[in-house]
């Protein structure tokens, strides 16, 4: 797409950054829709596990959440003073679900090679057809734009290997996943099936008191147990599990003796409609502005930092 759009688009949508949260940014039709044919053209042309290089930022969840999202950077640094992987869920549930992935799509296209998304089990359209992102897309344009959405999100990477040690995923490990290469030969473009590998590493979440494979109360996928961390991460000869999927206290919970990381980034998020009318925020993110964790490279250890911002 032309740089000077590209440009104009960025500019846009960040000026609000010293507005009052919740303003909107609206971009054209047009922009908007060279946005999905663009980025999808560098996910496509990207692998389906992506494999990247310390130091970099991981961000979890964000759920529209608009001003989290500019904060972000904010606390982080701006694109492309830093290298960011987002582990997907950009949509649903917040208030604006446009800005937020046309600001995130706009950085995919002007950086492609230090600004990475992983896919969301939100970026989905069966799943985002419900959520809020369908309504909003009707609601400020029309359904054939959330059509243009989804053919980008279908097209999304879904898993990303940090210097040969960590694996990223939005859910976590599956009981079909034995090679590294099975992600990479997942065919794309691809709605989320029900069931199998693809559906696992979106869905799936770790579980405590799980001994091997679990059932998941959220009626999709298996939880899995500390046991099935060790394994995975011994038998591939990888140092942690990086995922996000839940809301987790301070923004971040360490399982399995630290040999897995969930991640959420959205301090301002509520899941519910009642929530958002009581303009109630998670308890746990009273304290904090956002979440992120980057490596480094240096020893393993060492290497997992996180970027807690107090209110
Ligand atoms: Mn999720």
């Amino acid at each position: 797409m032309d740089p000077a759009v590209l440009d104009k688009i960025i500019e846009k949508l960040i000026e609000v950054r010293s507005s009052k949260p919740g303003k909107l940014v609206q971009l054209s039709e047009s922009e908007i829709k060279q946005l999905c044919v663009a980025s999808r053209e560098i996910f496509i042309s990207h692998p389906n596990l992506l494999e990247l290089e310390a130091p970099i930022k991981i961000c979890g969840d964000i759920h529209g959440q608009y001003s989290d999202l500019l904060r972000l950077f904010e606390y982080g640094g701006f694109p492309p003073n830093s290298s960011y992987l987002f582990l997907g869920d950009y949509v649903d549930r917040g208030r604006q679900n446009l800005e937020t992935i046309c600001l995130l799509l706009a950085y995919k296209i002007k950086y492609p090679e230090n600004f990475f998304l992983l896919r969301g089990n939100h970026e989905c359209a069966s799943i985002n057809r419900i959520y809020g992102f369908y309504d909003e897309c009707k609601r400020r344009f029309n359904v054939k734009l959330w059509k243009a959405f989804t053919d980008c999100f279908n097209c999304l990477p879904v898993a990303a290997l940090i210097d040969d040690k960590i694996l990223c995923m939005h859910g976590g490990l599956s009981p079909d996943l034995a090679n590294l290469d099975q992600i990479r030969n997942l065919p794309r473009p691809t709605a989320i099936p029900d069931t199998g590998l693809l559906c696992d590493l979106l869905w799936s979440d770790p579980g405590k008191d799980v001994k091997g494979w679990g059932m998941n109360d959220r009626g999709v996928s298996f939880t899995f147990g500390p046991d099935k961390v060790s394994e995975f991460l011994a038998k591939h000869n990888l140092d942690l599990v990086c995922r996000a999927h839940q809301v987790v206290e301070d923004g971040y919970e360490f399982f399995a003796d630290r040999q897995l990381v969930t991640i959420f980034s959205a301090p301002n998020y509520c899941d519910s409609e009642a929530c958002r009318k009581k303009k109630q925020v998670h308890d746990v993110h009273k304290n904090v502005i956002g979440t992120i964790l980057y490596f480094e490279e240096t020893t393993v250890s060492a290497r997992l930092g996180i970027l807690l911002t107090k209110k």
